[in-house]
């Protein structure tokens, strides 16, 4: 299998990554790497052009001139097939992002109620915030009943039926929100447009592939502007919003003589209070009588983002390292809820002592153990399954494999702070950042967002797109398994940028004392890219409406439903994005001309698929380089920029703390 992989290329692109592969592959267990080479995907299906949507079928439109000659049982064509393939992915995403989120929203007002004690409004002014936005009075009013009015609004917009569009949608600049009403594309209610989109990709309803990929683009901005955006804000207000902390990434996060805790997956409530218990002074004592010197909790994906940015929680990475992390045989007990967990973590978790328990009332996996979490008993239930862990330390008995490293990094850049960062808490604007970009300082922004992948090295195209871009004078704002690829190679910290960066990138990042690539957290989290492109628009000097932008998104390693959403929210909200691999929809040149040509057009956003690293590089920076130009903006060149203006520092920052008045925006 070993040789087999070489000659495949896969496996890890993360050397503590692959070092703990290679020890598996030894030892004959098999993780998704070796999955990868003996599944072969179908190439009808992989390519769109497979149908199932009734049981005449599986329809497979293939062969020469498919997209002309060949029709389904029905008649159904190839573009219609493909686009209504690429609307179920969307919609299945929107469900993940938005389920969670009403989650989120369920707690808030179960906080409110008083019906769950041990969860509290963390962040008040961000509530505030946010019911500013929503048009809810906050001013003079008890805190909780403020938050009952922030939840029960925000619930409407899951299923909101009449009339009206999502709350959050006024947040986009006017002209993007124009944009979306010419093509009829504003979102009504979260849930509406999903069933919407069910219904009119089931067989026989809605044909026309433009007509078909303009509700996939509803579906989706009901996702970034609702689900994603609501989930973000209440996570912020009951956990509070992020500001730059220090942590520590990669495999080697494990400690032998402490239990290690686990928390995998996407919705934080259960580990936030996971948090809280493994500092918990029974807890300590709890473990210390089972011989382990103290509690180490680590966070895997989504979830490792969203305790790592709040409290500096280690993170053992991504999607591709879950497996990878209980072959160390130092993992006590792993927690999952929701979202990317692969269920082949309790065959591994056989080969060790590793306990795996399910939280999530919506997920089971047969073989692992189930605590349900419920918000109104979180600290109970919370204890409960750490006592499981520290009850399982003294089982350790299979040595599994040892990764030593483990890196620094700075994470934790909310909007609001990226804001603060650029002028204080009195002065907050996205001001020097428009300048550096108008400068020619910064000459676009990249969000390298997205999974990690075991069809490709894994993690490697995050890092090259990184390094690259960051050369380049390209800022980057990461988030999901994007960031993970980053932090588990060292890229999240100040270093970086003097090590690595361009001339241009390096001063910016000099004077505020931040790394290239700015860590924005969660795979939600994509919504904070959303605000601050917004804000960057409102701020004026480059375009006034989120297209237009030098800026671009890449998720260059996706596999997952809920990235087809992001990607389709961006490109609807005026951002070129470019995945890599194969596109599912690449059996249709119609759908594939509308995804990128026809929205281009429209919304000055596309959704591209583009296989090879080096031409997403290429086509990144010509999308920056053709909006720069479009805005007049001076020429890119490095090393050679405008002087006149200098972002903030930090003394300059101190004295205008010193300034009166609070800013809160709409942002
Ligand atoms: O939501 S980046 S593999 S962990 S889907 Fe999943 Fe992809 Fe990771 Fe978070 Ni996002």
């Amino acid at each position: 299998m070993a040789e087999e992989r070489k000659e495949a290329k896969t496996g890890s692109a993360n050397p503590a990554s692959e070092k703990m592969h290679e020890w598996g592959v030894e030892h004959k267990i098999d993780t998704c790497f070796e999955r990868a080479q003996k599944m072969k995907p179908c190439p009808i299906g992989h390519a769109g052009a497979c149908c199932k949507h009734c049981h005449m079928g599986p329809c497979r439109l293939v062969g020469k001139n498919a997209e002309e000659e060949i029709t389904g049982v029905c008649g159904a064509s190839l573009a219609t097939v493909s686009a209504r393939n690429l609307l179920r992915m969307c919609a299945a995403g929107t469900s993940a992002h938005s389920d969670h989120a009403r989650g989120m929203v369920e707690t808030l007002l179960a906080v409110a109620n008083g019906e769950a004690k041990d969860f509290k409004i963390t962040d008040v002014r961000k509530l505030y915030r946010v019911a500013g936005i929503l048009n809810i009075e906050f001013e003079g009013r008890a805190v909780l009943d403020v938050a009952r009015d922030v939840a029960n609004t925000l619930l409407e917009d899951f299923g909101r039926q009449h009339g009206g569009q999502l709350n959050y949608t006024k947040r986009a600049p006017k002209k993007t929100q124009e944009r979306w009403k010419k093509w009829g594309i504003a979102p009504r209610g979260i849930d509406r447009e999903v069933v919407e989109t069910m219904h009119r990709t089931a067989i026989g309803v809605d044909h026309d592939p433009d007509h078909l990929l303009l509700q996939g683009l509803r579906t989706s901005l009901a996702d970034g502007w609702g689900g994603c955006m609501i989930s973000t804000d209440i996570t912020d207000i009951l956990f509070g919003t992020p500001s730059p902390q220090k942590g520590r990434m990669s495999l080697g996060i494990f400690k032998e003589d402490e239990v290690n805790f686990i928390v995998h997956g996407h919705e934080p409530l259960f580990a936030e209070m996971m948090v809280e218990v493994s500092s918990d002074p029974e807890m300590l004592a709890y473990a210390k009588s089972k011989g382990a010197k103290g509690i180490n909790l680590g966070g895997m994906c989504c979830t490792a983002n969203e305790v790592l940015m709040r409290h500096g929680i280690a993170s053992a990475g991504g999607f591709t390292n879950q497996e990878l992390g209980i072959m160390s045989g130092l993992v006590d007990a792993i927690s999952v809820d929701v979202q990317c967990i692969m269920p082949a973590i309790v065959e591994v978790s056989k080969k060790f002592h590793t306990k795996v328990i399910t939280t999530n009332p919506k997920a089971k996996i047969p073989g692992a153990m189930h605590i349900e979490f419920d918000e109104h008993r979180a600290k109970e239930i919370a204890k409960e399954v750490m006592k499981v862990a520290i009850d399982n330390f003294p089982n350790r008995k299979t040595m599994g494999g040892r990764v030593s490293e483990e890196f620094p990094a700075v994470v934790g850049f909310s909007h609001e702070y990226i804001e603060y960062m650029q002028g204080g808490r009195w002065r907050a604007s996205f001001r020097p950042l428009n300048d550096a970009i108008m400068a020619g300082r910064v000459r676009g922004v990249v969000g390298l967002a997205g999974c990690d992948n075991p069809r490709v090295p894994s993690t490697g195209i995050h890092r090259f797109l990184a390094t690259e871009l960051i050369k380049k004078d390209v800022l980057i704002v990461s988030t999901g398994c994007g960031s993970a690829a980053c932090g588990t190679s060292g890229y999240l910290t100040p270093e970086m940028a003097l090590e690595n960066a361009g001339p241009g990138l390096r001063e910016v990042c000099e004077a505020i004392g931040i790394p290239p690539i700015l860590h924005l957290g969660s795979c939600v989290d994509n919504s904070r890219i959303l605000t601050i492109a917004s804000a960057m628009a409102e701020e004026g000097g480059l375009s006034d409406e989120i297209g237009g932008m030098p800026a671009v998104g890449i998720a260059p390693e996706w596999m997952s439903e809920k990235a087809i959403a992001i990607g389709m929210y961006f490109a609807a909200s005026g951002v070129p994005v470019i995945f890599g691999g194969e596109s599912p929809v690449s059996a249709s040149k119609e759908v594939t001309r509308i995804m990128t040509e026809v929205w281009f057009e429209r919304f000055r956003g596309a959704l591209h698929f583009e296989p090879d690293p080096e031409k997403i590089l290429a086509l990144a920076l010509d999308y920056i380089d053709k909006a720069r130009a479009a805005l007049k903006l001076r020429k890119y060149e490095p090393g050679k920029f405008a002087t006149e203006k200098i972002l903030m520092d930090m003394a300059a920052r101190r004295e205008l703390e010193k300034a009166a008045k609070p800013h809160i925006g709409i942002y």
